[in-house]
């Protein structure tokens, strides 16, 4: 069931999922039919009863699952299959509503003032650190008895304890958003809601195999990048709460089967097998969430490119880069085109091969503090082969820097994506190979032309209308960026690091000042505007953008500015307006 094809000196040895058979042979989005695979989601969805699809699949059931899709049969016998407009909503308005699922919470370590932002100097940026922190609290939910009691009524999967949510349409948590969201915490003084959230995305990891994109079933059957270890490292930097690794070190190894088992490829080069990670969330018919929008896109499809659309539009969204020309793949390899050109399953990303060398090490490095020291060779071994998988085969020795590697045409895709960085950012880089390549990687980066902008570094150089591209600027991948430069470690890196940082902490400074908002994607050509483009419009909130400001403020805080006229005086120390008593920090 393996088949190989061999090219310029690449085997690629392709699993037999990659040519799948039929939609027929495939599980569906979720276990639940109202919200994933029923005539009931269909006419609903095509009907565009709401303007964003995601609305209907986050309506609650007043009666049973059994319930209504009977009554829907009836209407379905009853109108010969064709119900109108006005019957559809009619039937919606009966059998669903639109309470809540979540209640308001108040985290229970926040603090409005948090004595670690002290050591931002610049005045006018450490009032926008305490504004930051100040909303966590609006971000916070829990979710309501009623969802825990009466599970099979929500496509919201109930979890046990207080979160964060992005902000916006997006109003549940969300696995990979989680991470920077998580670092904005731990800068705030909020260790218990840190760890309260790590403990959900750990229960859902129980409850399905792995983690979900989001709590929603509809999302059931695709991930987001695995950071769940690089959220445990960063909690246990500031706790040092061994008690946590010990209770849960099982379940994080178990994270990694899920994507070991479900997302490797076998890549062969100069004869030795690399095995790598791409994106493939395998499951029949479109996006609940964007019902809608799938199908039309894959009207005129063939039954088995609509089955592989579906699939590679899913993966994509597994990359949390929904969408981006960084997915399309053209018949001569190109990245131009549109939604209708993606091909997420041929590439085999750089950041999320990363993450996964990072995760390896980082099981490793808890083992090492358990005391368990034969499984921390064995994680550290792994690591190892990880990355050294990753410098053979998405490391270009020509340019100077790591691509996405496209494994049906076997090149690379020499584009500019933040995401190329990410194995300095993961330590997922053997340092002597970093010390080799330090002056050539910030070059490029330079010539890139992508650090030049005023508003932050844009996620492509491509202006495609998609969200994922130019002009658009995503905190996280700011966040990437800025830490894998800084781990180039020379003085030079250091200059352009803090000046990517400061760059992008000023336009979201003037983008609350004149807004009052954090917005989840900003605009490099227009620092402070929210960005535009794909699916959905700008959220506010933001989750991780929260984050990630909070990161670089607390981070470059001795010498970081809001503008270039306001001088620092170095010579006073911050002042000390915070109750320490409040503080863990
Ligand atoms: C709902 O219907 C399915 C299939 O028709 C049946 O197996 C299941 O037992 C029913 N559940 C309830 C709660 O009635
Ligand atoms: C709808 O019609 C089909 C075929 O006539 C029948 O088998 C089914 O029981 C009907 N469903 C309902 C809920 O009346
Ligand atoms: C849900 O409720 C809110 C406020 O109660 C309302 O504004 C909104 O239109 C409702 N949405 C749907 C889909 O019914
Ligand atoms: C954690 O332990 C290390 C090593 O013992 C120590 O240097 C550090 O200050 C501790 N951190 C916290 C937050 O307790
Ligand atoms: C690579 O893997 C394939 C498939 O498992 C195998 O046939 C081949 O011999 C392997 N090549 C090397 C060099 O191990
Ligand atoms: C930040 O908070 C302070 C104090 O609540 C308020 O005066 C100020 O207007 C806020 N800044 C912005 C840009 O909203
Ligand atoms: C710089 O910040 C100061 C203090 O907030 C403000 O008065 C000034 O207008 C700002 N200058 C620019 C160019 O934004
Ligand atoms: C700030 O607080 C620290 C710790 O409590 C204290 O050592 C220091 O003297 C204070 N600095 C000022 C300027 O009050
Ligand atoms: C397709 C989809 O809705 N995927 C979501 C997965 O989570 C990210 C947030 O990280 C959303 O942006 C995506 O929309």
């Amino acid at each position: 069931m393996v088949s190989f094809c061999k090219m310029r000196g690449y085997l690629i040895v392709l699993a037999a999922a990659v040519a799948l058979a039929g939609a027929a042979d495939m599980r569906p989005t979720c276990s639940k039919p109202v919200y994933c695979n029923s005539k009931l989601l269909h006419k609903v969805q095509m009907a565009r009863l709401y303007s964003d699809s995601k609305t209907f699949v986050d309506l609650q059931m007043n009666y049973d699952q059994n319930t209504t899709l009977n009554a829907f049969d009836t209407l379905l016998n009853d109108t010969d299959q064709e119900p109108s407009v006005e019957q559809l909503r009619e039937f919606v308005e009966k059998h669903f509503s639109n309470n809540s699922e979540l209640m308001p919470w108040r985290p229970p370590d926040f603090n409005t003032d948090p004595y670690s932002l002290n050591t931002i100097q610049d005045d006018d940026l450490r009032e926008f650190a305490r504004n930051i922190t100040n909303i966590w609290p609006l971000l916070a939910r829990k979710v309501k008895d009623e969802v825990i009691q009466n599970p099979d009524r929500y496509s919201l999967i109930p979890i046990t304890n207080g979160f964060i949510i992005p902000g916006g349409r997006f109003t549940e948590i969300y696995y990979w958003d989680t991470y920077w969201i998580i670092g904005g915490l731990l800068i705030s003084g909020m260790q218990e809601i840190a760890k309260g959230i790590i403990g959900n995305l750990i229960e859902l990891l129980n409850m399905l195999g792995h983690i979900p994109n989001g709590s929603r079933w509809y999302y059931q059957e695709r991930s987001l990048p695995p950071m769940l270890t690089a959220m445990v490292a960063i909690y246990y930097q500031y706790t040092n709460d061994t008690e946590f690794l010990r209770n849960n070190i099982a379940y994080l190894e178990k994270g990694m089967d899920f994507w070991f088992d479900e997302r490797s490829v076998t890549v062969e080069k100069e004869g030795s097998n690399h095995t790598l990670l791409r994106y493939f969330a395998i499951s029949s018919g479109p996006r609940p969430e964007s019902y809608y929008e799938d199908y039309e896109n894959a009207a005129e499809f063939s039954e088995q490119a609509r089955t592989d659309f579906f699939i590679d539009i899913k993966s994509a969204a597994e990359s949390g880069w929904d969408f981006s020309t960084r997915w399309f793949v053209n018949p001569d390899g190109s990245n131009t085109g549109t939604l209708k050109d993606i091909h997420t399953r041929y590439i085999i990303p750089v950041d999320l091969n990363a993450i996964f060398a990072g995760a390896l090490q980082n099981i490793a490095n808890f083992h090492v503090i358990l005391g368990n020291h034969r499984d921390a060779v064995s994680f550290s071994q792994s690591a190892q082969q990880w990355r050294d998988s990753i410098q053979s085969i998405l490391w270009n020795e020509e340019e100077g820097m790591w691509f996405d590697y496209d494994i049906r045409d076997q090149i690379h895709r020499k584009y500019f994506y933040p995401s190329n960085l990410a194995p300095l950012w993961q330590g997922a880089v053997d340092p002597n190979i970093v010390k080799a390549n330090a002056l050539r990687i910030l070059n490029n980066l330079k010539q890139s032309g992508a650090f030049d902008f005023p508003g932050g570094v844009p996620t492509s150089l491509s202006r495609s209308g998609e969200q994922w591209d130019f002009p658009n600027v995503w905190p996280p991948e700011m966040s990437i960026a800025v830490n894998a430069i800084e781990n180039i470690g020379t003085p030079e890196a250091s200059v352009l690091a803090f000046e990517t940082a400061q760059t992008f902490v000023r336009a979201c400074h003037s983008g609350f000042s004149e807004y009052h908002q954090m917005f989840e994607k900003y605009d490099a050509e227009n620092p402070g505007k929210f960005g535009g483009g794909g699916e959905y419009n700008v959220q506010y909130g933001f989750g991780w953008t929260n984050g990630v400001v909070l990161e670089f403020m607390k981070k470059y805080g001795e010498g970081m500015t809001a503008n270039d006229s306001n001088e620092l005086d170095t010579t006073a120390s911050p002042s000390n307006s915070s109750d320490t008593s409040n503080n863990a920090a």
